[in-house]
Parts: C-alpha cells; structure tokens; sequence
C-alpha cells in the first residue's frame, strides 16, 4: 500500500466513575487515535481505503514510559516518516521492521501498524479476527474494578458487575488496600467467582508476606506485583507464593517474554497489543506462551470502540485461555465513539465486517476531540 493521508487525533472522554489505581485517580480517558488513507494492491487491483489506529499510551507517563504528547512527537517526527520512506511497498507486516530503528515508543508503533493493517484488511474484506487466526465470535468479558473509599463501596461495585454477568472480576490493589479488599469480596461473593488481584507494580520483594496471605483466597492470579524491570525478582516471589504471578508491563515485547518465561518469572502472561508494540507481536507473544503452557489473556487500557474491536479479535484466537479485560464500553463510558460493545450472556461479540468491522461516528468523534492534525505525507 501507499500513504496517501494521515491524521493524529487526540479525544477526551469523561469516564463514568473516576477510576483508582496504585498509580493513581483517573476521571477521563484521554486516547491519541490515528486515520490512515492509503491505496491498497488488492487481486482486484489498487483500492483506496482508511484504517484506524488507536494509541493506548495515557496522558502522563504513569503505567509505562509513554505518553501522550510523546507518542504525538514521535509519530509525526520519526515513525510515520519511515513508513512513508517505504513508499508503495509499505505492508502491516513490514511496519514493524521498518519502525525497529526507533528505540522503544510500542504504543506509538502499535498505533501505527493498526491503522496500516485496518487499512489493508478493510481493502481486502479481511476481519482482524480472520486474519489473526481468531476460533471464537464472542469472547469472555472480565472487568478490571479500581481502588474504592470503602468496603462496603466495593461490594456494591462488585456485586453489580456481577449483576451485568462479567464472568471475571480483577480488583486493583496497592498496599493498604489488599487482603482485607480480596476477603471482603470472598465472603460476600463467595469462593466461586473468578477473582484476581492487579497491583500494578505497587509492592516491593519485602512485601512478600503480605502478598502471601493472598493465596488463602484461591485467586486465578496477582498481576505485576513489582516493577518493570524486576523480573529476577517476580521469579523469587514466584518461588514464596501459591498464587500464579501474572506480568503485565514487564511484558514489553516476545523477548522479554520469553526472558520471562525461562526465569521462570510468571505463568500467566497479560497481553496488551500496545505495550508490546501491535497485534502482530501480541500475536507472537500468544504463539510463544502457548507452546510454553503458559496462559494467556488480553489486557485493556479503557480503549476506545476502535481498540475495543482489535482486542475482542486478538482474545478470539485459541490460546486466551483465561477472561479478558474486555468489558462492554459502558464499563467506561456513557458514549463509545464506536457502536457500542455490549456484554451479553458474560460474553463480548468480536466483530466480523472487514479490518476491525467498526468506525468511528462522525459526529461523535468531533464532539470528543480536542485536538487533530493533518501530517505531510509527500
Ligand atoms: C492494567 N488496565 O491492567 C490497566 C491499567 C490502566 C483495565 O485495569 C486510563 C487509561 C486509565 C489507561 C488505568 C485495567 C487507566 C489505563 C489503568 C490503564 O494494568
Ligand atoms: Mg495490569
């Protein structure tokens, strides 16, 4: 394909609920989204198409590295300048290659190469569950639940996204906020309820007591205990708890993956296409784990409809063996920029028109966007 058009977008959308982690508060969802125009070599000759990409790096760089305005700079400075260099040979499956000379910056790369693939697969007639191998139409929809004031809060909160049918419920805790959360949430819902825990990297090796105590609970797991870059210590903590460890941000590509995995570091993998730099290496991380045995599932950063539809497609394919974070977008928020992903029967639909089969609502989309510009792509 060749660029013919490319659009950075920032939207603001209000969340529903203010949303508390161990890194703190958020009250809006804050998404640098990307539309690609290009012309497409289709069997049935060159077509003109637009793909969609959605950027999950949030507005300050508390989960990971990137940020937003970063994620701004680097695209319109370095990364689309290289695809653009590729000219009419430029494919998704090449966009990684030709990004590799930049150092770091995946949510940004994984931005881009979703919106070249959108718009390749869109031209071809091609779904993202098609092309990535997906077996499932629907997927289990789990729901990530923030830090409360309360317990009793945090009872009404469960109990009404159990309500909904999410058939998965990961509580977010920090220290203060960890054994006592878990045990009220047992006793109330019982010992039935998959139930995980998601520190995000809260906690140090000298917690490594407390976070014992957690496997009196049964949890399916605890996610990234510890920092980043601490997997020789997420292998010793391994080693003093029963329950699985889960990585999520050390998780920053298939080698740290497999660095992982070979340490002995988790057995469970969190898989967020934009922390590990797309789908195409999500997908890799997918293959990698399941001939490993190690167990995966598809993580979520409050995307959009857009990133929602490209992570319902990525949880279809067989080795996500465990519920996602995939909630319907009222989890987040009282309008999607998309039609609306919905739980029914615990279960989120993965769409099936061509490329991530939604689009944006026009209307919508400017009413959320505070920001946009078009870049020089000759
Ligand atoms: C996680 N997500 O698994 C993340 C972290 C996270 C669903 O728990 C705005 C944008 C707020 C992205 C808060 C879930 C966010 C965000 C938390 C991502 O670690
Ligand atoms: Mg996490």
């Amino acid at each position: 394909m060749r660029i013919t058009g490319a659009q950075l977008r920032i939207v603001e959308m209000p969340l529903r609920s203010p949303f508390t982690t161990s890194f703190g508060t958020e009250d809006d969802k804050i998404a640098l989204l990307i539309r690609i125009d290009a012309v497409v070599d289709t069997p049935a000759g060159p077509v003109e198409s637009t793909g969609w990409g959605e950027c999950v790096a949030m507005d300050a760089p508390v989960y990971s590295a990137e940020y937003v305005a970063g994620a701004v700079e680097v695209t319109r400075r370095f990364l689309l300048p290289k695809l653009l260099a590729a000219g009419s040979s430029l494919t998704a499956q090449r966009v990684s290659g030709l990004l590799e000379p930049v150092v770091g910056h995946p949510m940004a790369k994984a931005a881009l190469e979703m919106a070249v693939l959108d718009a390749e697969l869109r031209a071809r007639g091609i779904s993202f569950a098609e092309h990535l191998g997906a077996e499932h139409d629907r997927v289990p929809s789990g729901v990530s639940v923030g830090i409360q004031d309360s317990i009793p809060q945090l009872l009404e909160v469960v109990g009404d996204y159990l309500d909904q049918g999410y058939v998965r419920i990961k509580l977010k805790i920090r220290p203060g906020w960890d054994v006592d959360a878990v045990a009220a949430v047992r006793e109330r819902f019982g010992d039935d309820i998959p139930l995980q825990v998601d520190a995000n990297a809260a906690y140090t090796l000298a917690d490594a007591a407390q976070l014992r105590r957690l496997d009196a609970f049964g949890l399916l797991l605890i996610e990234q205990p510890m920092p980043e870059d601490d997997l020789r210590q997420h292998a010793q903590l391994a080693r003093l708890v029963s329950t699985p460890i889960c990585l999520d941000e050390s998780v920053v590509s298939a080698r740290a993956a497999a660095d992982a995995i070979s340490m002995g570091a988790c057995r469970v993998i969190n898989i967020k296409p934009g922390r590990v730099g797309g789908y195409l290496e999500a997908r890799r991380i997918h293959d990698l784990a399941r001939a490993h045995g190690i167990a995966v599932w598809c993580g979520g950063m409050l995307e959009t409809g857009l990133g929602r539809a490209a992570n319902a497609a990525l949880a279809a394919l067989p080795g996500f063996s465990l519920p996602g974070d995939i909630s319907a977008s009222d989890r987040f928020y009282a309008q999607d920029i998309t039609t609306p992903f919905v739980i029914e029967d615990g279960h989120v639909a993965v769409p099936s028109g061509p490329g991530l089969g939604v689009t944006p609502n026009p209307e919508i989309l400017e009413s959320v966007t505070t920001w946009k510009d078009d870049l020089p792509v000759t």
